[in-house]
């Protein structure tokens, strides 16, 4: 009997994907994603999520059938959301694979949301995040400095990778445009000591994802409110933290592409 109450309750939205059946599905347990042909089941975001415990796949909230790469024929672009405060999202673009299909972007953005643009014009899409390695850092989440992250697709793999050329000039772009932070503008404390604001820390992020990694240190180094000594510390930890996020080797050592 709740089982059938369940059944009853749950929500399917379908899309077709050339020739298969795409389906969003929710009821009071669970969110998930189906891909199948003619009722062969090509894909199911549950098992893949069992079978790669890491993968985080909960909740298709966008679901889009299009031309990612420019090659005239339409991948499937999903984008999950566990609901909650702010994490998680994640963003997926399956491509077929003769009777099959693959994973051809693998996209974590944990407390960011997830966007897809043409970000340089060229015809295939660029997958656009803001890197959330700074959440909880320095200050509370509302304050959380953002930088963006551009991912493109490669043309000898297929797959979407970090691009350093299009990640620069996106950040340069909202360093132009003067974008802050959302949220609040907080002071960053040393002991019972205000030694920066949040938006300090937004900007120098900025800098540093536009390539400008001298500046954004002399940036710091100027704004500090501080004893100057620690300064150059705290610079160091700055720099460490943003070392931790997944696309550290794109932004602190990535070729122009
Ligand atoms: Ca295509
Ligand atoms: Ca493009």
């Amino acid at each position: 009997m709740i089982l059938f109450l369940i059944f009853l309750q749950a929500e399917v939205k379908e899309y077709r994907w050339d020739g298969l059946t795409v389906r969003a599905i929710s009821d009071e347990l669970d969110a998930w994603l189906e891909i199948l042909d003619e009722g062969r089941v090509l894909f199911d975001s549950r098992k893949y999520c069992e079978e790669h415990p890491d993968v985080w796949m909960y909740n298709p909230i966008d679901v889009r059938v299009l031309d990612m790469d420019g090659d005239g024929e339409n991948e499937l672009y999903v984008e999950f959301y566990s609901g909650g405060a702010h994490c998680c999202s994640s963003a997926y673009v399956f491509e077929r694979d003769d009777e099959d299909v693959k994973i051809v972007a693998d996209v974590f953005s944990g407390n960011s949301g997830i966007s897809i643009e043409d970000a340089d014009g060229d015809g295939d899409m660029e997958i656009v995040v803001w890197d959330d390695v700074l959440a909880y850092d320095f200050t509370p989440y509302v304050a959380t400095p953002w930088a963006m992250v551009v991912l493109s697709r490669d043309e000898d793999s297929g797959v979407w990778r970090c691009s350093p050329g299009l990640t620069r000039l996106y950040n340069i772009a909202l360093l132009m445009e003067e974008k802050g932070q959302d949220g609040y503008d907080m002071c960053v404390f040393q002991g019972e000591t205000c030694v920066l604001y949040s938006s300090h820390l937004d900007r120098a992020m900025k800098m540093i994802y536009a390539g400008r990694v001298e500046d954004a240190r002399e940036y710091i180094l100027r704004n500090w409110m501080g004893r100057i000594p620690h300064a150059f510390r705290f610079w160091k930890t700055f720099v460490e933290e943003l070392k931790g996020s997944q696309w550290a080797e794109c932004i602190f050592g990535g070729e122009e592409d």
